[in-house]
């Protein structure tokens, strides 16, 4: 699975170009018994396994020994802190990072003596980590350079300023009834900045008003915002008004 899909795309050329090196690792190889046991059942009865601490220990001290040096260990959990574009640009100032993919009901709890951060993409819960832990790795290798053809792409990727991105749009100007907005065919780039912050800050008022406490605004930004939220705060009470018959 994981090596089906480091063979594509983005990530799968920046391996292909030695941006990045990913191993995968089977704890299977690292457990002593016939059975190349990696889980056993939970004390304290339950349903379910769960997976064993020294195979896992033992891939670890593998990985230290063959890398050199302490690791960054993340473990991919719906217990962790949410994934974000932040965490994802923290990780890739380190030199090596492991990634360790629960399975079953997840990992005997003694591992986490050996991982830095326990690490969710999200509230559900899925068959394996191993998912997230792709998640991570291709949103981590988009920060290495030259792994995304125009660095400034990434710099510009939503949330690296903690806004929703604007709008996008490509030819044909009309498909049916529908134009491309005008100001992206002016050729004015300063009116197309701020028609494109103005709708990221558009958004992100609408949909995601939390990411705005944390955002980074210039002071282009807080006056549109400013602007936007007297709009949003009149039609607000224009429903209000609405609502209540008056
Ligand atoms: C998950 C998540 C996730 C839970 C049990 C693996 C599964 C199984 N990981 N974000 N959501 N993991 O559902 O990171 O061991």
């Amino acid at each position: 699975m994981i090596e089906a899909s480091l063979a594509e795309g983005v990530v799968g050329r920046a391996i292909e170009r030695g941006l990045i090196d990913v191993a995968i690792h089977d704890l299977r190889n690292f457990t002593a018994d016939r059975h190349r046991s990696v889980d056993d059942v939970p004390y304290g009865g339950g349903p379910g396994m769960v997976m064993k601490p020294e195979p896992i220990f033992k891939a670890l001290d593998a990985i230290e020994a063959r890398r050199g040096g302490r690791p960054t260990v993340l473990l991919t959990t719906p217990q962790g802190a949410r994934f974000t574009q932040a965490a994802a640009e923290r990780y890739s100032s380190s030199k090596n990072v492991v990634l360790l993919c629960g399975r079953y009901e997840g990992v005997d709890e003694r591992v986490l003596s050996r991982v830095d951060e326990e690490v969710s993409i999200g509230d559900y819960v899925l068959s394996g980590g191993e998912l997230p832990a792709l998640v991570v790795v291709d949103a981590v290798a988009r920060f290495v350079p030259g792994v995304v053809g125009d660095d400034q792409s990434v710099a510009e990727d939503s949330f690296s300023r903690g806004l929703l991105d604007f709008p996008h749009y490509t030819r044909p100007a009309v498909v049916g009834a529908e134009r491309v907005p005008e100001v992206l065919l002016s050729g004015n780039h300063a009116e197309i900045r701020r028609w494109r912050k103005r709708e990221s800050l558009a958004r992100t008022l609408v949909r995601r008003p939390d990411l705005l406490e944390k955002a980074t605004l210039d002071e282009e930004e807080r006056r549109l915002l400013a602007e936007l939220q007297e709009l949003q705060d009149g039609r607000i009470a224009e429903l209000q008004n609405r609502k209540t018959g008056q």
